[in-house]
């Protein structure tokens, strides 16, 4: 997997506001809070509770032949299904009535009735399963942005991404694995947008991927009433060991103002930093205009000028320096 050592997530108990503010989310580190009252979910949620409680919904879903969603080579199909069918559908191994074949994985990622418009919010759009679960007190509630219903057939892996807001991603059914890789890491993740390209985590494609392995990746282990706290930026990767169910919660954790307002998603760049990705796109098409010699000079100049500017230069940072090499 990776020539690094695995580090274990770390694991609270008992957390309180307080302790959540100062010990947890101030180190920008994952953590699994257990133990906190999440609400009757847990013992009610069952594939045929689920499926009478959430009714015919019409719900959006990812179907694919094999567990191992690629969101950049799209080995997926969206389909439609009612909520209640979709669940019995994903609990299930093996499928009697399929859009692919009999072995097919499904995946919901929840989203607002109208997503151009609307944010998921179970609440709204499943007000009923919404009441057996407790949201953990442990953001200001003008700081919600949105909770999102996450259920996974069994093996349902989800490519490793990040998410520009916070997340308490709450566990209500199944076991899972995490897989967590810090921000810094993400000149070794092969990013393509806010996706990387690495799918299989523990055997990667060296010839492709040669830097993955210097990644330092954190694992856990969620089990049912486990809320994991994913700090913003923090790449993830979820595999679902089970049929799982789960809630995520996005909160923005910032100012209101660096948000882009027409994001119903919660995942585009906040709005200095795409005005910066632009900037950085025509800066690339004005070198492109140069002799290759030249180019090559004063793109190593501009690289240079970003580290020195605009990396963080503490002591755990990678930064040491900036040669003209721009290594
Ligand atoms: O639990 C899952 O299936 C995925 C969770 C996730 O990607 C998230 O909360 O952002």
């Amino acid at each position: 997997m990776s020539e690094n050592a695995k580090k274990q997530v770390r694991v609270y108990h008992g957390v309180t506001k307080s302790i959540f503010d100062t010990e947890i989310s101030a180190k920008r580190e994952p953590a699994i809070l257990r133990g906190l009252d999440i609400g009757s979910a847990c013992s009610k949620w069952s594939p045929e509770y689920l499926a009478q409680c959430g009714g015919e919904k019409t719900v959006k879903i990812h179907v694919c032949p094999t567990g191992r969603m690629d969101f950049i080579h799209k080995n997926f199909v969206y389909k439609t299904l009612p909520f209640n069918q979709f669940v019995e559908r994903a609990s299930e191994d093996v499928h009697g009535e399929y859009f692919i074949c009999p072995e097919e994985k499904y995946y919901l990622r929840s989203i607002g009735d109208d997503p151009r418009k609307d944010i998921s919010d179970i609440a709204v759009q499943f007000p009923k399963l919404a009441q057996d679960i407790k949201i953990p007190k442990l953001y200001p509630e003008d700081r919600f942005f949105s909770s999102v219903f996450r259920i996974s057939s069994s093996n349902g892996q989800l490519w490793t991404h990040y998410d520009i807001m916070d997340n308490l991603l709450i566990q209500v059914i199944g076991r899972k694995r995490v897989v967590l890789y810090s921000p810094r890491e993400a000149t070794k993740l092969y990013l393509n947008g806010d996706k990387s390209e690495v799918l299989d985590i523990d055997n990667p494609d060296l010839s492709r991927f040669p830097k993955f392995t210097e990644v330092v990746p954190y694992e856990c282990f969620m089990e049912p009433g486990d809320v994991l706290f994913i700090p913003a930026m923090w790449f993830h990767n979820v595999i679902s060991l089970e049929f799982g169910v789960a809630v995520n919660v996005f909160w923005r954790h910032l100012d209101p103002c660096y948000y882009d307002s027409k994001d119903t998603y919660g995942n585009k760049d906040l709005v200095p930093a795409s005005r910066a990705m632009q900037i950085m796109d025509r800066a690339i098409k004005a070198l492109e205009e140069l002799p290759e010699e030249y180019r090559d000079f004063y793109a190593r100049r501009i690289v240079c000028k970003v580290k020195e500017k605009c990396y963080r230069h503490d002591r755990n940072s990678s930064y040491t320096g900036c040669s003209i090499n721009g290594e």
